[in-house]
């Protein structure tokens, strides 16, 4: 059930979902902190706010940096390639000797804890495409002061790897990591459901999607909103769902990323026994998806198998374009599972829909080499699409 606020703390929360500067926002939020109640009901919004709090003046402090003209490191790194994907986990787990064995990037490997401070970004070659593999500080309660920064980064990624030590105890790393990404909003296992809202609209609060609300109707999400000051919107809502999680929804979306484990350090022994208990406590998991593949930076076991199972974990296929009597293109355009020629020609030019006449395919989506499809024609990995237009 939505925390029971006084009104003066529920007024200072829909203040925060109505700023629009991080200025403003972090105001609000220290202004609900100092007014909220202390009691167990509004603890897990205590618990965010602090946590959102953190993050914003992070955000706040790169921001002044930028400003003051572009000095002082990045946070962020700008996307390159099929897929950026984040690589986080524990300190000294490896993160750093893998991303540097399997990109070449000069990231720094150091055999102490606390190494890496800044995110490094490297290539990874697969096929005819590459990955961008992105090294992050260490992720650990012992250094709260990185956790909103790589929270960040594994939110703006397509893809999480997480890398675990099989020095010790993979699964405690991997829950640790787990709920540290998920108290930021940022989860690597499939929820049961997710909502995703939309202010505005012409019809009041409209609940969408297939998914269901276990424990409210729509008046509870009309009434709960309303709490907030917002009387349009369009609450998209998929799987299940509780006004918890509506409610959370309107301070912040959550986001679910594809993960894989890497077990590092198989090399060492006692490993195999160590790596067990990860993979049995994963495989109860499986409706999660989380993947699992136990590595060794140090010796290269398993690294050439990691840009295949990336490539399976993003769902993407690639696809390759053509003009009437040439050659193919020799770089795909990389689109997700189920992608359609009416999505192929979205991406490459916004008018290529409205100009469309046919497609001709080639390739493992087609019944016969050149086969004449349209616009709902499903695409797949490794088809050559040819698109005639009126222009
Ligand atoms: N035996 C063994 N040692 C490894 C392996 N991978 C990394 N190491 C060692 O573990 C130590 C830490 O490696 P890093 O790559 O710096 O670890 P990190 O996760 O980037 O550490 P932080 O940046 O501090 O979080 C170094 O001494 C590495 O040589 C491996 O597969 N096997
Ligand atoms: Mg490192």
């Amino acid at each position: 059930m939505p925390a029971n606020l006084t009104p003066e703390a529920q007024a200072k929360l829909a203040k925060y979902s109505e700023a629009k500067t991080i200025e403003e926002k972090i105001r609000a939020l220290e202004e609900f902190l100092s007014v909220a109640p202390k009691h167990k009901g509004a603890e897990n919004l205590l618990l965010w706010a602090r946590r959102r709090l953190a993050e914003l003046r992070e955000e706040l402090e790169e921001q002044r940096r930028r400003r003051r003209g572009g000095g002082g490191p990045r946070i962020f790194v700008e996307k390159e390639g099929a897929a950026q994907v984040a690589v986080v986990g524990p300190p000294n787990a490896g993160k750093s000797l893998l991303v540097h064995r399997l990109t070449g990037a000069r990231t720094r490997v150091a055999d102490y804890p606390f190494s890496t401070l800044l995110p490094v970004p490297g290539m990874l070659p697969y096929k005819d495409i590459q990955f961008q593999l992105v090294d992050t500080p260490p992720l650990s309660r012992e250094a709260p002061q990185y956790i909103p920064r790589i929270a960040g980064i594994a939110r703006n990624a397509d893809a999480v790897i997480i890398v675990v030590s099989l020095e010790d105890d993979p699964l405690r790393q991997y829950i640790e990591v787990r709920d540290l990404l998920a108290e930021h909003g940022v989860y690597i296992e499939k929820p049961r459901g997710t909502v995703r809202i939309e202010k505005g609209g012409e019809h009041g609060v409209q609940v969408l999607g297939t998914g269901r609300i276990v424990d409210g109707t729509v008046k509870d999400v009309e009434r709960l909103l309303a709490r907030y000051r917002i009387y349009r919107a369009k609450v998209y809502v998929e799987g299940e769902v509780t006004l918890d999680d509506i409610e959370m929804a309107v301070l912040r979306s959550s986001v679910y990323k594809p993960a894989i484990v890497l077990a590092n350090k198989a090399d060492l022994p006692g490993a195999g026994e160590r790596y067990r208990r990860l993979y049995e406590y994963l495989r109860g998991r499986r409706e999660k998806s989380v993947w699992l593949l136990p590595v060794s930076a140090r010796t290269g076991l398993n690294l050439d198998r990691l840009g295949e199972l990336l490539f399976h974990r993003l769902g993407i296929i690639r696809v390759y374009t053509k003009k009437p009597n040439a050659e193919p293109s020799r770089t795909p355009v990389v689109l997700p599972r189920g992608s359609t020629v009416r999505d192929l020609a979205e991406h490459i030019h916004s008018d290529m829909v409205e100009y469309f006449l046919y497609a001709r395919v080639w390739g493992p989506s087609a019944k016969y080499p050149g086969e004449r499809v349209g616009l709902d024609h499903v695409l797949e990995d490794g088809d050559i699409v040819e698109i005639h237009s009126k222009r």
